[in-house]
């Protein structure tokens, strides 16, 4: 151990621990703002600079480690000079236009700035940096960024997608694309984690709240929603309530009365993909398919899979996602039963993915020329249409959704968090093996966070080797270790962002990053409580499921299931 001294309080911590680490320890807080502890570590900005009496010139706390003996002080003059001085340079080269930045009073720039009494920025601009991209779901605006280089580690390291590059130096640094080319226009998969790692509001979603607004107030259309199992335990932040807090029935009568016709619940598709995709994996195995199956409910995945693995698009599953399977079935089961004209449904979906915006657009999710899914906004979005409605959501009283598209099970409740579909296909395909009704449903070894988790399960003597990653770098190192020849499965579940849809990059934005693994667990554990309350634990065991086969689609993988729920994918 070694001993210190920050701020007057004795300190003992391992060797190797920066002075940041150490100050967190004892609760001594040290700002920061490139700074993401494993993600993006580069002692850049200075803002966490310290003094350690004896030594010349201010220390990075970041990167600085601790040493026997040093006294340390994190908020002196000097200090507290230097960072007002280094916020009113990068604020000099910022646009300021607070007001109309969607991260208004979310931003850690606009709270740094506060915190240390920036009151006017005497610097001159000196770079012109003011490129905005704005053709796809993610929308850059480069006279917001700060250079802080989190979203090009996280993109580049998590993800392994290297959409977005630090170019230039100087003054003329800036974060831009490969050729400078549209970021929708290549290799972006539209996960959104750079949004939610970025301090300031150089990054968001594009805003297709306008398109639902304009829909409500369409007295010709009949419109209906669908809620993501992922945002019930998020939604709550947004309004100040405790994370991983269930606030179903709240939205639920929120969107009701945002003027929604039918409130329904994409674990209700959930539900459906299981029964097609179960299905799918067990003619699979038993008829001798190509294997591993892989799961293609995340469209950030899906994208890499084209864009990166193009030699796995035959193992990616046929099914659509539940969101695209919800969009297909309002739109021809649920007019035909509630004899409604199927051209004047418009379909909303509310979830936690910027990536869903442009699974919706893709031309594999037509069915007859018509998109299953019209409009797709974030939870984000979400919250502020709320707000825009002058809505109280934390008095709201709790509703039920909607008949028909609206009941679900545990299972598809648990989409939501990575191994969450894993485990919902295995309770069904389990079931439907043995033919029993069987009570072990938790599949323990498929739940957590690590980064790759591997299960062999038996069942009534078929042995089902899965696997689950979430997160595209990893899934790019499960896929890679198959091309290699040293590991091999029958079915794995890929999500595109790391910690499954619950982290979803549409999901409420924390000022806190260094908290971002504490709210993930917090989240998940939220869907699984809800999974453990649910009166059904089990997709095929859903009574609207059992009513949509019997009375529409006759039975998994039927003709009229493969032209509605089913697609593909071409290189
Ligand atoms: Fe997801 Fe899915 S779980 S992809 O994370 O398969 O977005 O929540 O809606 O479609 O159900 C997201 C979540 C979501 C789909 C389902
Ligand atoms: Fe990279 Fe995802 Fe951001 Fe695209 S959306 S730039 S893939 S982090």
């Amino acid at each position: 151990k070694i001993n210190l001294k920050i701020d007057g309080i004795q300190v003992s911590v391992p060797k190797g621990t920066t002075i940041l680490q150490a100050a967190k320890e004892y609760k001594v807080n040290i700002p920061t703002l490139c700074f993401m502890q494993g993600v993006h570590e580069p002692g850049s900005c200075r803002i966490c600079v310290v003094e350690v009496e004896g030594w010349r010139g201010l220390q990075p706390a970041c990167v600085t480690k601790v040493e026997e003996g040093i006294v340390v002080k994190t908020a002196g003059k000097l200090v507290r000079e230097t960072r007002k001085e280094l916020l009113e340079l990068i604020l000099a080269n910022h646009n300021r236009e607070c007001l109309s930045c969607a991260r208004n009073q979310k931003c850690e720039l606009q709270k740094l700035a506060e915190d240390f009494g920036v009151s006017s920025v005497s610097y001159e601009k000196k770079a012109a940096r003011a490129e905005m991209d704005e053709w796809g779901p993610i929308v850059r605006d480069s006279s917001k960024c700060i250079l802080c280089g989190r979203c090009v580690s996280i993109c580049s390291n998590t993800q392994k997608v290297n959409a977005i590059e630090i170019a230039q130096r100087g003054a003329h640094t800036t974060v831009t694309t490969p050729y400078e080319e549209a970021l929708s226009g290549r290799s972006c998969i539209n996960c959104g984690q750079c949004i939610k790692i970025c301090p300031v509001g150089a990054l968001q979603e594009r805003d297709d709240s306008d398109k639902v607004w304009s829909a409500l107030e369409d007295p010709e259309l009949h419109v209906v929603v669908q809620t993501a199992p992922a945002v019930r335990v998020a939604l709550g932040e947004e309004f100040g309530l405790p994370v991983g807090i269930n606030v179903r029935g709240k939205m639920v009568t929120a969107l009701r009365r945002l003027g929604f016709d039918k409130v329904f619940d994409t674990t209700f598709s959930a539900d459906l993909t299981i029964m097609e995709e179960g299905t799918e994996l067990l003619q699979r195995i038993q008829q001798g398919g190509k294997l591993p199956l892989i799961t293609s409910c995340s469209p950030g995945w899906v994208k890499f899979c084209e864009h990166n693995f193009t030699d796995f698009l035959d193992n990616l599953s046929s099914c659509k996602s539940p969101q695209q399977m919800f969009g297909a079935v309002a739109k021809s089961y649920y007019p035909q039963k509630a004899g409604l004209d199927p051209k004047k449904i418009f379909v909303v979906s509310v979830m936690p993915c910027t990536a869903k915006k442009y699974e919706a657009d893709r031309e594999e999710m037509m069915v007859q020329g018509r998109k299953d899914v019209d409009a797709v906004i974030t939870t984000r979005e979400l919250a502020k249409m709320i707000k825009q409605a002058g809505i109280n959501f934390n008095d709201l009283e709790d509703s039920e959704y909607d008949e028909l598209l609206g009941t679900s099970t545990g299972a598809g409740v648990i989409f939501a968090n990575t191994g969450g579909v894993m485990e919902a296909a295995l309770r069904t395909v389990a079931d439907i093996l043995t033919g029993q009704d069987l009570e072990a449903i938790e599949y323990s070894a498929v739940r957590g966070f690590e980064g790759i988790k591997e299960a062999t399960v038996h069942i009534d003597g078929l042995e089902i080797k899965a696997a689950v990653v979430h997160g595209t770098g990893n899934a790019a190192q499960l896929l890679d270790r198959i091309r290699e020849g040293t590991a091999n499965y029958h079915f794995i579940e890929v999500m595109g962002c790391p910690g499954g849809c619950i982290n979803g990059g549409g999901q409420p934005i924390l000022m806190d990053k260094s908290r971002t693994q504490e709210v993930n667990r917090l989240r998940a554990a939220g869907i699984y409580a809800l999974d453990r309350q649910a009166v059904k634990r089990k997709s095929h065991e859903n009574p609207e499921i059992k009513k949509i086969y019997e009375e529409y689609l006759e039975k998994p993988g039927s003709h009229r299931s493969h032209e509605l729920l089913h697609t593909h994918y071409v290189a």
